[in-house]
């Protein structure tokens, strides 16, 4: 008995290889979609890779600002693209909440904001400063603005705060709401042929660079707090009165049980670190080639398989 009890411990030990890392949960990693084509393709090539190393992954549509509460929860497991501009405050908020963190940073640099194409600074030189662009702000008034300029924003899941800004700034522009990043891209399109002055929300890296030459509005430089303190940006006496980051971040954050449930995802998750051309090529494969987001994964994923494969193999069990 006892030799016999010997035996098994011996068979069962040589039979679990000792620097096995504890193996991922078969429940699905949720990874959440939102409404601009590089968030998606991405989400579904990442999404891809899991799958191929045998995780179970789920997308689900959420709101662009919820999301951090989702993922802060678990109901979500990670977010690809926190652009710092559009959602740098609600990713703050849910990380003094705890729950999510910080996983890391994309190569890539980030910039939203209004934005014109050039045929635009013809009518009104004294661009990019934001001053000259009120001084011109008649160029780009509508039946629906009255004497004002019309500013067309992103869908109002994205920054929170373009009406706050006009005010904090004293711009004699009515900003409207787009309802989807397509009708940015028809706005643009419709005033391309007769190069009317328009002024929109775009942001890099995106698709849009290569087909539409421009520049972005320069505001006020922005400041940390600048959302938070009055006494940040030009005006002392209101909020949102600077630009959003020049310069902004590209993260990648998680649910702070990702990496004891799924370690082998959480691994590849870390190393992933995508580059400004990377992601313009993955919203280009959607806006200008008109793929489904999930071909334009796997198409894009088939082009990339040297960058990814390191990644992949480097948290192989
Ligand atoms: C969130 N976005 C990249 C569309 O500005």
């Amino acid at each position: 008995m006892k030799t016999t009890t010997k035996f098994l411990l011996a068979a069962a030990a040589a039979a679990v290889p000792r620097a096995a890392p504890p193996a991922d949960s078969d429940d699905p990693i949720v990874i959440p979609i939102h409404n601009w084509s590089s968030q998606i393709v991405m989400s579904n090539v990442v999404g891809q890779m899991l799958e191929e190393r045998g995780n179970n992954v789920e997308y689900v549509t959420t709101d662009s600002q919820a999301v951090y509460e989702s993922v802060r929860l678990g109901d979500v497991t990670m977010e690809l693209e926190v652009w710092e501009g559009a959602f740098g405050a609600s990713f703050r908020a849910a990380l003094e909440k705890g729950g999510l963190h910080d996983a890391g940073d994309h190569d890539a640099v980030t910039r939203e904001d209004w934005w014109y194409p050039m045929w635009t600074k013809d009518a009104c030189p004294g661009l990019p400063s934001w001053e000259a662009l009120n001084d011109c702000s008649h160029l780009f008034a509508t039946a629906e603005t009255g004497d004002k300029g019309r500013y067309l924003d992103g869908p109002v899941d994205w920054l929170k705060h373009g009406k706050e800004r006009a005010e904090a700034l004293g711009l004699n522009f009515v900003v409207i709401n787009a309802g989807s990043a397509a009708a940015l891209w028809a706005e643009i399109g419709a005033a391309e042929p007769s190069r009317k002055p328009i002024v929109v929300f775009n942001w890099t890296p995106n698709f849009a660079e290569a087909v539409w030459p421009g520049e972005f509005v320069e505001f006020p430089v922005w400041e940390t707090g600048c959302d938070k303190d009055p006494s940040k940006g030009p005006n002392p006496n209101a909020l949102h009165d600077c630009g959003n980051p020049a310069n902004g971040y590209l993260k990648k954050a998680a649910w702070d049980g990702m990496p004891d449930k799924w370690p082998g995802a959480y691994c590849v998750l870390r190393n992933i670190s995508f580059t400004n051309p990377q992601i313009a090529e993955m919203a280009k494969l959607v806006d200008t080639d008109e793929l489904e987001p999930e071909e334009a994964a796997e198409e894009w994923l088939a082009a990339n398989r040297a960058l990814v494969d390191p990644w992949m193999r480097a948290c192989a069990g």
